[in-house]
Order: structure tokens, then C-alpha cells, then sequence
């Protein structure tokens, strides 16, 4: 298994905590996000992903894309541990909480939206940064308010064993120390993070154990 991946890539920063708690072993291809004006947006790497992002997993001569495509790839081809509860209901919830991160704050404050809004919209790094702690703290207030309203609250987002709620969650939490938001409105959140980075497969996955970590 190959995974095209960026250390700093929150993204990529999922599927190797995936990989890592369900013990899978798998080759590293760094695709540099900055060099070069970018090498995801490279002729080679958009011959493997279209859309010029990273992470990208090869296996057995197969090309996923998309994280969270990837991730239920590797639960149905390596159920255990589950990163879902079984219930279905608790599953969606579970669910819900990884989208509220993969589908509506990291999306706004990814590199290449934030360099559109900076170079069209004539804006200082200030503002950009702004624009992004404004997303990224909306989405985890509104986490917060999902994780203390469940029932089966535990040591993680949901119970007591890590989800996939939990592997959106930590990437997403070193996006928002970069952009400078204030993660002690958080306080929850900041606890699960501790018990997911208690965790070697958190520890191990986290940006500056990569080997193109700078
Ligand atoms: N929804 C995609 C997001 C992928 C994504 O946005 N990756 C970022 C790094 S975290 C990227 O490659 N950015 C490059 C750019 O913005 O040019 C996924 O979950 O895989």
C-alpha cells in the first residue's frame, strides 16, 4: 500500500491515523504541497488525482482519493478495530460529527481557498487567517455542543474506543493552532484530543513523525 500524503496535510493526517490503528503497514510518497509552486498540482500527481489534492492511496494497483473514502475502504477490508460503533443510528452520529470537520470547516480553510480568497479578493495574510479561525471555530463549537449532548459520552467524540469522528477531529485541531484560534473555547475537545494522542497510532501518525516533516 502507497500513500501519497503531506505531513502538515490534515487530510492525509487521517488516513495515517487509520492506517495505524488498524496496524496496516504502507509506503509514504511526500507530495510537497508548497515547493515548486505546489506538487500536487504536478502533471504525474494529477495523473493519480484529478483534483491535484492530497491524500491518495494506492493498493494492489488501485488509486482511492478523498479521505473519508479511503478510511471506509480500509474498515471494510480491515474491520478491526471498528471505527464505528455497530449500532446505526450511533454509526451516523459518528458520522455527522466527522463531516461537520470533512465537509464544512476543512473544506474553507484549505490551502488552495485560502490562496483564492488572499490573491483575488486583494486580502493580508491577517484576514486570511481570520476567515479561516472564524470556519474552523464555528465547526468546533457546534462539535462540542454534538459530543456533550450524546448520551454514551466517553473518554473519545463517541464512547470510550476512538471513531472516526475522533481521526477528523485531532488533524483538524493542529489547523486551528496554525490559524491562531483559541482552542481554550473548547475545552472538551481538547481533552479527547489528549486520550487520541495518548494513543500510539495518534502519537505515530501526528505531522512531525512523517518522514518529509520539515
Ligand atoms: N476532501 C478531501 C480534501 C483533501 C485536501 O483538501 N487536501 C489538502 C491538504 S489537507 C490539499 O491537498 N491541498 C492542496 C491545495 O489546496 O492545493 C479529502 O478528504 O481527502
Amino acid at each position: 500500500m502507497k500513500l501519497y500524503t503531506f505531513f502538515r496535510s490534515s487530510a492525509s493526517y487521517r488516513v495515517r491515523i487509520a492506517l495505524h490503528l488498524k496496524n496496516i503497514s504502507y509506503d509514504q510518497a511526500p507530495i510537497h504541497l508548497r515547493r515548486g509552486g505546489g506538487e500536487q498540482l504536478s502533471a504525474a500527481y494529477k495523473a493519480i488525482n484529478p483534483q491535484g489534492l492530497v491524500p491518495a492511496l494506492e493498493d494492489n494497483g488501485k488509486i482511492l482519493t478523498q479521505s473519508l473514502a479511503i478510511i471506509e475502504y480500509l474498515e471494510e477490508k480491515y474491520p478491526k478495530p471498528p471505527i464505528f460503533p455497530a449500532d446505526p443510528a450511533d454509526k451516523a452520529l459518528v458520522r455527522s460529527m466527522a463531516m461537520v470537520i470533512a465537509c464544512e470547516v476543512h473544506p474553507i480553510q484549505n490551502l488552495r481557498v485560502l490562496n483564492y480568497v488572499k490573491a483575488t479578493y486583494n486580502q493580508t495574510d491577517a484576514q486570511v487567517n481570520q476567515w479561516a479561525q472564524h470556519w474552523i471555530d464555528l465547526g468546533l463549537a457546534a462539535l462540542e455542543q454534538m459530543i456533550l449532548a450524546q448520551p454514551k459520552r466517553g473518554k473519545f467524540c463517541f464512547g470510550d474506543a476512538p471513531t472516526l469522528a475522533d481521526i477528523c477531529l485531532v488533524p483538524q485541531l493542529g489547523n486551528a493552532r496554525r490559524y491562531g484560534c483559541d482552542l481554550a473555547k473548547h475545552p472538551t475537545i481538547v481533552e479527547i484530543e489528549k486520550s487520541c494522542m495518548a494513543l500510539p497510532a495518534f502519537a505515530d501518525a501526528a505531522p512531525e513523525k512523517q518522514p518529509d516533516a520539515e
